[in-house]
């Protein structure tokens, strides 16, 4: 019996594949490619493309088209992919597509024969897209958070204040700047809608969950919010068409994927949806009070909510979530770039940075420092300054546990502030294998912190949302088999440290309040 599933990641740097057996309950093959060393010929660096303008930042959707076509070509050399009942995707949230209203007929009358790139290079309305990085809309944010009657009213119902590289802003400084442009785009689609209507072989609609990351979607109504829509575009509800549930398949691979590589007519498409969405259901994370830091170069904390809070955080992303009930997201850009700021300053490696660490009290004796080595996203800081309270900067040892205990500490206090109390945390990311920092995370947060060794978890995050929907098993049987922690190496809290950090972190919050008020 058939029993595979493919789970694709289309993310910034590269297309990524995870194959898993449904019945064996394993991931059996695993492969990507990185968009800038392959497709060399769309000139992009890390897969993005650059201008003088530095809030300006695209990539070319074309890339991704051929980059899916050589993916699934070797994917095809390596399993039958007739084997495959259903597939599943992620994409880099935010970014956007506009396509022309020739790209339906073209994506129902393609030659399996050619490329899919080559047959579908005539239906951009536009040749870039807008991605995640880019920041060029602080405007349009403005204009958008205007129209709405605030940034409380646009948060509480689209789940976040207006962010410049979210889609509605960027749609809305296209629909401006180039009115002609706009006006023949048929159809806009996120990232993950664009990947999934390749397959799909029509356009699909954008997902609940990816929709949340526009500032357009109504949270509450599941439905698009009709005044964020007049705000940024005419026509724009028919040009987004009507958003989906992420747990319903939209129907069978495209005579094109049947014929060009192999896959089943009965080959199931689920809704794609956005990375950190997938990355949520990659992480296990499917139970109320389960949390996610991902350690990289920014670091992000996400939970998985059953109900909305009652009041959404200004610094917080509120997604869906793809198992339909909701998620919440931070992003603190001052992640590992702040933490080797401080070790490169004091001429340590990162075990001496350990050492350091380890050398010094929980609590630090009262000094603490405010880590903004860059400006940062929570809490909002234009400004960047490290701001040092109660200890010195030539103190090595208490540089090192600073950074760390103030990273913690902001995203423990920034977490609750947005209604999220870990009961336990799941760390990944290359700052994940340090167990000096994730002792001060369990010391901070009071949960046990697991390290999970997962290296795609947005794409296998897909896979098993597809696994989910294709066995309308509960979310937690999908998950079990593939995203187990260890516990012989889960990291327990000191409760001593209770108290210590209860204090530290009132001092950090009113300190933090004090800053931002003068920056
Ligand atoms: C989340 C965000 C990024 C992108 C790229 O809001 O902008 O994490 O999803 O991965």
């Amino acid at each position: 019996m058939p029993s595979l599933i493919l789970g694709l990641d289309s993310s910034t740097q590269s297309l990524s594949a995870v194959v898993i057996d449904k019945d064996e309950r394993r991931i059996v093959h695993e492969t990507g490619m990185q968009f800038s060393d392959r497709f060399p010929h769309y000139n992009t660096v890390d897969g993005v493309l650059r201008d003088d303008d530095p809030t300006l930042v695209h990539a070319p959707p074309l890339m991704w088209v051929e980059a899916l076509d050589q993916l699934l070509l070797s994917l095809a050399d390596t399993i039958n992919l007739a084997d495959v009942v259903a597939i599943a995707g992620s994409g880099q949230q935010h970014g956007s597509v506009y396509l022309k209203s020739g790209m339906n007929d073209c994506l129902a009358t393609l030659d399996p024969k050619q490329a899919l790139h080559l047959q579908l290079r005539e239906q951009f309305a536009r040749a870039t897209a807008p991605i995640w990085m880019d920041a060029s809309t602080a405007d349009e944010c403005q204009r958008l958070t205007d129209d709405l009657g605030g940034s409380d009213v646009l948060c509480q119902h689209t789940g976040s204040v207006a962010v410049e590289r979210f889609t509605g802003p960027q749609i809305k400084k296209f629909a401006e700047q180039e009115p002609a442009a706009y006006a023949e785009t048929a159809h806009i689609c996120l990232v993950s809608s664009f990947i999934c209507s390749l397959l799909a072989g029509r356009i699909v609609g954008i997902d609940y969950a990816d929709a949340t990351g526009m500032n357009l979607f109504d949270l509450r109504q599941r439905d698009w919010h009709a005044a964020a829509l007049d705000s940024c575009g005419a026509g724009l509800a028919d040009k987004l068409q009507s958003a989906i549930d992420p747990c319903r398949f939209v129907g069978a691979v495209s005579p094109y994927m049947q014929q060009r590589y192999g896959f089943h007519a009965g080959c199931q498409v689920l809704p794609f949806s956005g990375d950190n969405p997938c990355s949520l259901i990659g992480l296990g994370l499917i139970d109320e009070d389960m949390t996610a830091i991902s350690l990289g170069t920014s670091d992000t904390l996400f939970g998985h909510m059953t109900a909305l809070p009652a009041q959404m955080s200004p610094c917080a992303h509120t997604f869906i979530a793809p198992t339909n009930h909701y998620m919440l997201l931070l992003c603190f850009k001052n992640g590992s770039l702040a933490r080797e700021a401080v070790r490169r300053d004091c001429g340590l490696d990162w075990e001496g940075f350990s050492a350091a660490v380890d050398s010094t009290e929980p609590g630090n004796n009262g000094g603490f420092m405010l880590p903004w080595f860059e400006t940062e996203i929570v809490p909002r800081v234009m400004q960047p300054g490290v701001h040092l309270h109660g200890m010195k900067a030539d103190d090595h040892n208490a540089m090192c546990r600073g950074v760390v205990e103030a990273q913690m500490l902001s995203m423990n206090i920034h977490a609750a502030e947005a209604g999220l109390q870990p009961g336990s945390i799941r760390v990944t990311g290359g700052a994940s294998q340090n167990r000096s920092i994730l002792q001060v995370m369990a010391d901070v947060f009071q949960c046990p912190v697991d390290v999970l060794e997962i290296s795609n978890g947005a794409a296998l995050g897909a896979a098993l949302r597809a696994l989910q929907a294709s066995e309308q098993c509960s979310w937690d049987a999908a998950v079990a088999d593939f995203t187990a922690v260890d516990e012989r190496r889960r990291v327990m809290p000191r409760t001593a440290c209770a108290d210590v950090y209860a204090s530290l972190a009132a001092q950090y919050a009113a300190a933090e309040r004090a800053a931002l008020s003068v920056v």
